[in-house]
Parts: C-alpha cells; sequence; structure tokens
C-alpha cells in the first residue's frame, strides 16, 4: 500500500510519512496498533472552558479566519484529553461562506443563509472556490499546526448533501423537506448544484492535504435521512467522486466518511472508496463491520449522551463498544456523533484513558 503523497515541485509537501507509525493512521489502514486510536468528533468547542476562554464572543467565522487561533483551539483537546489525532478547527460552511454564498454561523444556531439556493439562476452564485485566495487563513493554520503537532491532524469538509440542505433550506432543518423537494422536482438542476459542492470539497480537502493535513474526514452528517435508493442516486457518486479524486491526487491519504442516522445506508457507503467508515450510536460495531464487508476500518460509536451522566455508565458503555469492535485491526474508537456542549471534560478524559489501556482491536503481535 502506498503511504505519503509525492511531493510534486513548488508544493510545502508534508515530510513523508511522518505519521505512519502513529496508531491513529495505522488503524485507518486496518493495521496493527499498539493501542486503540481514539478522538471525538467536535472535541474542540463548547464543552471547554479553555476554549469559551480564547474564543470570545463574536461569530465562528471571525474565529476561523484566524491561523493563531485555530492552532490554539485545535490543539486544546489534544493536550487536555490525550487524543490520538487533532481534527482542524473550522467549519462545514467555510468554503460557501468564503466564496460569498451569504452563510453566516449563527451562536446556538448554526448555519443561517439570507438567501437560500432556489433555483438555477442562484447556480451563479457558487463559483470555484480558489483556496489560496477565499481561504489562505485555512492554509496557514494547518501548516502551522502540520509542523507543530505530535499526533496527525484531520482535515475536513462537508458532504455535498449536507453542505447542499443548509443552502437550500436556509439554515438547520429537521425533515429536510425543501431539500427533497428539489432534487426530485428538477434532478438536472440537484445534479448541477451537487456538481460544483463536490469540486469545492475537493478543493477544500487538497488544499488541506498540501498543507500538511495527514488523512481526510468528509462529514455528511444529514445524508442518513434519504433512501438507500435515493442515496444511491443522488449522493453516492458525487461522494465517491471525491474520494477517487483525494486518491489519484494524494495517494495513500487515509479517508473517513461519516454520517448520523445512516445504519440502513452503510453498505452503499463502504463502497465510496474510503479507509474508514464512521458509524453512528445506533448500530453496534460488529454489525456494522458486517454490514460494511472486510477491507475497511470503523470509527465509533459511543453515544454522545452517555457522557453526560456518571462515570460508571460511561465506562460500561466504552467497554461495550470496545467489546462490539472485535479484536481485528481496523477500529477508531469515537463517539456516535459530536461531543454535546454540556459534557463533563474530565468525563472525556477518562474514556480516553480507558480506551488505551483496554481497547484490543489490532494490538498484540500477531494477526
Ligand atoms: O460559536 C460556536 O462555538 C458555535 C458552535 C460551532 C463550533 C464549535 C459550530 C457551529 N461549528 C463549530 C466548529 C466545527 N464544526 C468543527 C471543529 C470543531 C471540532 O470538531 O472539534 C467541525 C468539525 C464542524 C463540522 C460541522 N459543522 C458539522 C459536521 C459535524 C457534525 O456535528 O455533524 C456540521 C453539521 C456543522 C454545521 C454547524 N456549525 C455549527 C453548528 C451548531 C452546526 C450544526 C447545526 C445543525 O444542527 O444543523
Amino acid at each position: 500500500m502506498s503511504t505519503a503523497a509525492p511531493a510534486s515541485p513548488g508544493q510545502s509537501a508534508p515530510v513523508p510519512g511522518r505519521f505512519d507509525d502513529a496508531p491513529f493512521i495505522q488503524a485507518c489502514r486496518s493495521q496493527r496498533v499498539a493501542h486503540v486510536p481514539v478522538w471525538f468528533m467536535r472535541q474542540a468547542g463548547r464543552s471547554l472552558p479553555e476554549y469559551r476562554a480564547a474564543r470570545g464572543p463574536g461569530s465562528i467565522l471571525d474565529a476561523i479566519a484566524q491561523p493563531e487561533l485555530v492552532a490554539e483551539l485545535t490543539r486544546q483537546p489534544v493536550d487536555r484529553y490525550g487524543t490520538d489525532a487533532a481534527i482542524f478547527f473550522s467549519d462545514i460552511v467555510v468554503p460557501a461562506a468564503a466564496i460569498g454564498f451569504g452563510v453566516d454561523v449563527a451562536p446556538g444556531t448554526g448555519p443561517v443563509v439570507s438567501e437560500p439556493f432556489r433555483s438555477a439562476a442562484d447556480l451563479q452564485r457558487l463559483r470555484p472556490l480558489e483556496p489560496t485566495l477565499d481561504t489562505p487563513y485555512v492554509i496557514e493554520a494547518v501548516q502551522h499546526l502540520a509542523g507543530s503537532l505530535d499526533v496527525p491532524l484531520i482535515g475536513f469538509a462537508g458532504g455535498p448533501f449536507t453542505v447542499a440542505s443548509y443552502l437550500i433550506e436556509g439554515g438547520p432543518s429537521k425533515n429536510f423537506t425543501r431539500v427533497k423537494a428539489l432534487m426530485h422536482a428538477d434532478p438536472n438542476l440537484w445534479h448541477e448544484l451537487v456538481e460544483r459542492l463536490t469540486d469545492m470539497a475537493l478543493a477544500s480537502l487538497r488544499s488541506q492535504l498540501d498543507a500538511g493535513a495527514s488523512a481526510i474526514q468528509l462529514f455528511d452528517s444529514w445524508a442518513g435521512i434519504l433512501t438507500p435508493r435515493h442515496y444511491e442516486e443522488f449522493v453516492l457518486p458525487s461522494t465517491s467522486r471525491i474520494f477517487a479524486e483525494i486518491e489519484s491526487s494524494h495517494p495513500g491519504t487515509p479517508t473517513i466518511i461519516f454520517g448520523v442516522g445512516t445504519g440502513e445506508l452503510l453498505p452503499l457507503m463502504a463502497t465510496a472508496g474510503t479507509s474508514v467508515v464512521g458509524i453512528d450510536w445506533r448500530v453496534p460495531l460488529d454489525q456494522a463491520r458486517t454490514r460494511i464487508g472486510a477491507g475497511q476500518a470503523v470509527q465509533g460509536n459511543l453515544d454522545p449522551a452517555l457522557c453526560l451522566g456518571t462515570w460508571d455508565v460511561a465506562a460500561a458503555e466504552t467497554r461495550e463498544v470496545l467489546e462490539r469492535a472485535g479484536n481485528a485491526p481496523g477500529h477508531i474508537f469515537n463517539l456516535g456523533h459530536g461531543v454535546l456542549p454540556e459534557t463533563d471534560p474530565g468525563i472525556l478524559e477518562q474514556v480516553v484513558a480507558l480506551v488505551h489501556a483496554e481497547g484490543r482491536a489490532g494490538v498484540g503481535a500477531s494477526a
């Protein structure tokens, strides 16, 4: 298997294979590990007092445009919890905001769009992302982090369905009725929209990899709202293109796909061409492994709500996840979705220690 991306002339390429021996990268590749690696989706952010102190008021989009602050916020959970990977501090709507689509992130709500995507005329508002011009602060922060972190940095982008859902609905949604209406009423427009969002995700992911990120995750958080048939028709082709094009420009890069409520979609998601399939808390990992088949690692899947109570509960449920993951290589411990804001950081610190001490997937001398 190839490992690091080859340096192309003029590119500030990462040190080849710098993290090839890191448990997170090894587990993504379904290799043997010294310990089961762990990180948490949304590990940076409001559950950390040091985040609230460093971040201050104002829009998260302003914070994201400050490379030194971003580097600090990215590092905070790694320092506190001892996680095996860092997730870059940014948001899935940053590329759309950067090209001027009119997206803001409202405190307590999430992304809001002043003029939602409604017709073919709105395609003009989605020009290609040019990362060096539109999001230079992302490149600068990734370069800084990649050169200074002791663990791999995960870059990310929003999946085309999930980003489209914010652009069409105008904000967070429960039923995604406008998205589904557009998808079915005007499939050609849907496909054109998704093409543009796919190119945008690719440009952003490649810029993060060129700047030194070691792996990437595609957050298609809300794709689980679709039937398998519609996921396959309206979403999977663009997702597969993203992973195929990343493999061709940055061969060997570990890639992760994740969405919530995707139990019925897992066999399809597993065909998208990723190293790792993220599993939410609803599907036990042994069943998830059966649904996705051999050859790909799994990431997950402790219910984030189970970190809100006593340590006894969190510990028992963490052990249950480790048990279900089995002994075969290819498990990255994570929550089944993001850290909830009211989580006690002390619980997550203990979860990391427990996973490192007791996780068995791929740990040991013989295959
Ligand atoms: O100002 C704030 O503190 C607002 C809270 C916040 C934060 C900390 C938002 C608004 N985004 C972020 C950062 C963020 N977003 C990160 C980096 C932090 C980390 O993971 O450690 C990442 C990876 C994201 C990705 C993201 N944004 C996703 C995918 C992950 C997931 O949770 O499914 C999604 C869906 C978003 C949209 C978004 N941004 C913010 C909120 C509250 C939301 C969700 C809104 C909704 O429910 O639809």
